[in-house]
């Protein structure tokens, strides 16, 4: 910063912090106060730094980036900021007069998870990359009042909680009332011709205030400031004409209909709801957003003309997609452009970012209710299908298969990957390799007319929060031996490589991994009971909780080492802790009763004297971000497991590896780029390459095939047949045994070879912690802040502002 600020100072700022908004003195002052007080002064700080930054992007005229993404997986901001202001030795020092520690502050802030898993901590990844990195941007959502649902296992069961994280959370989010938009939902459309123009008015309509709330995301060192604008449902004061009219009720209902809008966060991943709430979540944050850009791009410049010189919109997935027509609309509608015109601004504007190709994650709506609740907007789409539905006819020399299946509406259906990628100048996959499926299947036919829109900007983390902040030891260790360049440029992580038959470097980092299952081994005493052992290899598979992610696969390998065991209990095996954590769709039935197999396996090992120190499963509860940030650097096996073809990226597996954890995966997303970053000698790979499961999928999968000639599979999947700690699993046999999608029993064989490789490696202690070692040296690429710098050159065309 600018104007560092002494100890002695922040003690001050925080005592009239206190006697302002709280009215206590440092000696009244319960820890929750502090913790206000200390989040409002450096709140304060950012904002001034924000200040300052947008005065400069002012001056320079510089290009702005929109992020708009229906989830930002925040987690805790305290920490994050202190550390990026560079004031983590003057907070702790200042807090000594308040006679609280630092840490036990951080403890008390709720995580924000406004998201799902990997695409909403994406956003939140990207929020500081692009605040470290100076440019200028905005990330646009929505302020759930209930975020992820806090996940309670009852008997192995999964149960949903809500996650009430204003209170404590707030502190962060600054209301701007004043710049509050209007969303137009419902009513209908009158156009007429007023001499040679064509006019439009929508009536009738429901009116809903989105109110902006904002947080601000400081980069390292203050260089730049990203804010993340977060949109609240108000109703606009009841509808007096309804009242007027003696129908109370219905304005009422109008009210609360409005509010529920930004009630809570949609619980699953990866599929399709088709809920009309959902619609109405989507267009509140386009439109409110979109309204918004345009705002602050005519206060600069007064004109619509240039906005692609001087605004990038990116799309996180196809969730934002209706900011196209939402444009549209108001280049047409309210500005007086032609359609041309404004739709060659429109897609110069926009970009958008594809996270999954499973078919059923893609996002279609009925074409009566998209109709029916955004009537202005279907007339835009249906406009924009039929012009582009022309243009493919000539680009694809008639081919109408090919048409139709680029339609933006077929079949009463809006297709909304459709629409963004023709409403797009650039589509990107999040991985080399979902990029090149991409490409290859689910829009190979845009791909064959406009190859030139479609490229890759593989994921990365926020490597200051997940290595630097979560993992000081390592930090530590690493500024000893290759200097704290890292910290900016995460490629110098490079540097360690020196160091790979250093004895003395390998057991240091052993002993930074001991400290940190230690550290691990606490949390999960105080929480689950359980003694861990430390000497145990932490294997840990922490992501949502789906069936091509493959728990169950894990799961079914650690039932047949258990029943190894059985059989010969002097087995000599390296003793494990198998850690998972995941969270379930709440309509996701087999999800949830995977989770309880894993939990009541969990419980047999437990039970059995004789196996419990060797073989043990720790399901932890609630797996969120400030859970993770104590188990990546606890992570010696990375599990990346999903069957080949169906990750798009992963980022969990990035998080590990920076962490000094080796993978066990399939060459699948970003494991590939993993193994280029590292060699295969560094890495446990196994299982079907994609091509393979190309062809086996054409053959047709038969699981029973397997079934018969494994002896080992059989017995395991027998097991979970009879069922075991008084619970069955039928869901779960079914799927194994049934038309599984995703192979499971095809890769069980060389899942377990894989797996006693890492036996025999994790027995010559020097060789694994030098694999662990390559695979930090490798991680750098993995930075978050290189993935934004191929946004900004392969996609945005900005540079930063310094
Ligand atoms: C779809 C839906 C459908 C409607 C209900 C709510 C909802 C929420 C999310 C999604 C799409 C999820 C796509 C996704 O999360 N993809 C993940 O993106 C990560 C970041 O790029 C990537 O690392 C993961 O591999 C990928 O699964």
């Amino acid at each position: 910063m600018k104007n560092p600020i002494s100890a002695a100072q922040m003690t001050e700022i925080i005592t009239a912090k206190l006697s302002h908004n709280f009215g206590v003195t440092p000696q009244e002052a319960t820890n929750e106060h502090i913790y206000l007080a200390l989040a409002l002064v450096v709140r304060d700080l950012v904002q001034n730094l924000r200040r300052d930054f947008e005065e400069d992007v002012r001056k320079k005229q510089g290009k702005q980036v929109y992020y708009l993404c229906m989830e930002f997986l925040m987690g805790r901001s305290l920490k994050n900021n202190i550390y990026n202001l560079g004031l983590c030795h003057v907070v702790d020092e200042a807090l000594k007069s308040f006679e609280v520690k630092t840490e036990t502050l951080y403890e008390m802030e709720p995580d924000a998870g406004l998201g799902n898993g990997g695409l909403g901590r994406l956003a939140a990844c990207f929020l500081d990359a692009l605040a470290t990195g100076g440019y200028p941007a905005m990330g646009y959502s929505l302020r759930y009042e209930f975020g992820i649902f806090r996940q309670k296992i009852v008997d192995g069961w999964q149960t949903e909680l809500p996650d009430n994280w204003l209170p404590g959370g707030d502190v962060w989010l600054i209301p701007r009332p004043e710049q509050t938009r209007i969303i137009k939902f419902e009513g209908q459309v009158k156009d007429w011709w007023d001499g040679s123009y064509h006019q439009v008015e929508h009536i009738n309509y429901t009116s809903v205030e989105a109110v902006p709330y904002d947080m601000y995301v400081p980069g390292k060192d203050g260089e730049g400031v990203s804010v993340l604008r977060l949109w609240e449902a108000r109703a606009p004061g009841l509808d007096m004409n309804l009242f007027n009219q003696g129908d109370y009720l219905r304005a009422m209902e109008q009210n609360s209909m409005a509010e529920a809008i930004t009630k809570v966060l949609y619980p699953s991943d990866n599929h399709r709801e088709g809920k009309s709430l959902r619609l109405r979540q989507q267009y509140f944050l386009v439109s409110a957003s979109i309204q918004d850009i345009i705002y602050r791009h005519l206060s600069e410049y007064s004109s619509l003309h240039n906005l692609p010189e001087k605004a990038a919109i990116q799309l996180n997935d196809t969730h934002p997609a209706l900011a196209i027509p939402e444009l549209m609309r108001i280049m047409l509608d309210e500005c007086g452009f032609g359609w041309d015109e404004a739709w060659d601004i429109v897609t110069k504007t926009i970009n958008y970012t594809n996270h999954t190709v499973m078919k059923e994650a893609l996002e279609v709506w009925p074409e009566d209710l998209f109709a029916q609740l955004l009537p202005r907007i279907h007339q835009i789409v249906q406009e924009i299908n039929n012009r582009e539905g022309a243009q493919m006819m000539t680009a694809t020399g008639g081919n109408t298969q090919m048409v139709s299946d680029m339609a933006v509406i077929s079949y009463q259906m809006v297709k909304m990957a459709n629409l963004s990628v023709l409403g797009s100048s650039s589509v990107n996959g999040v991985s080399k390799l979902h990029s090149q499926i991409v490409k290859d299947t689910v829009f190979h036919n845009f791909y064959v007319v406009t190859p030139e829109k479609f490229k890759n900007v593989t994921n990365g983390i926020a490597h200051r929060r997940w290595l630097c902040q979560s993992n000081p030891g390592l930090t530590n260790l690493l500024t000893e031996l290759i200097g704290d360049g890292f910290v900016k440029d995460a490629s110098q992580l490079a540097k360690l490589k020196a160091f790979e038959k250093d004895s003395t470097v390998l057991k240091r980092l052993q002993q930074v991994k001991r400290e940190n299952k230690e550290r691990l081994a606490a949390y999960v005493k105080k929480q689950n009971g359980v003694i861990l052992n430390p000497d145990s290899i932490f294997d840990v598979q922490v992501k949502r909780l789906h069936e091509y992610k493959r728990q169950h696969l894990n799961a079914l390998h650690i039932l047949s080492l258990y029943q190894d065991l059985k059989d010969n209990p002097n087995l000599d095996i390296q003793p494990r802790t198998f850690i998972f954590g995941a969270k379930a769709a709440p309509g996701y039935f087999l999800a949830k009763q995977i989770i309880r197999m894993i939990c009541k396996l969990s419980e047999v090992l437990e039970n059995d004297p004789a196996v419990r120190d060797k073989l043990r499963i720790v399901y932890l509860e609630d797996y969120r971000v400030t859970l993770a940030e104590l188990l990546m650097p606890a992570s010696e096996i990375s599990e990346q497991i999903s069957l080949a073809g169906t990750e798009a990226s992963g980022t969990g597996n990035m998080k590990m590896m920076i962490n000094g954890a080796v993978t066990l995966g399939t060459l699948d997303g970003a494991n590939v780029e993993i193994c280029d970053a590292v060699g295969e000698e560094n890495m446990f790979l196994f299982g079907m390459r994609t091509p393979e499961v190309e062809n086996l999928q054409r053959s047709g999968y038969n699981p029973q095939v397997y079934y018969n000639n494994n002896h080992r599979l059989r017995r395991a999947v027998d097991a979970v047949r009879q069922g075991f700690a008084g619970a069955t699993f039928d869901e779960v046999v079914h799927a194994l045994l049934g038309a599984d999608q995703y192979m499971v029993m095809a890769d069980f064989e060389d899942y377990c070879r894989a797996q006693s490789a890492i036996d025999a490696v994790y027995a010559d202690p020097a060789k694994f912690n030098r694999m662990s070692l390559r695979n930090v040296a490798g991680a750098g690429i993995f930075s978050a802040d290189r993935a934004i710098a191929d946004y900004a050159r392969d996609i945005w065309h900005v540079s930063p502002l310094k």
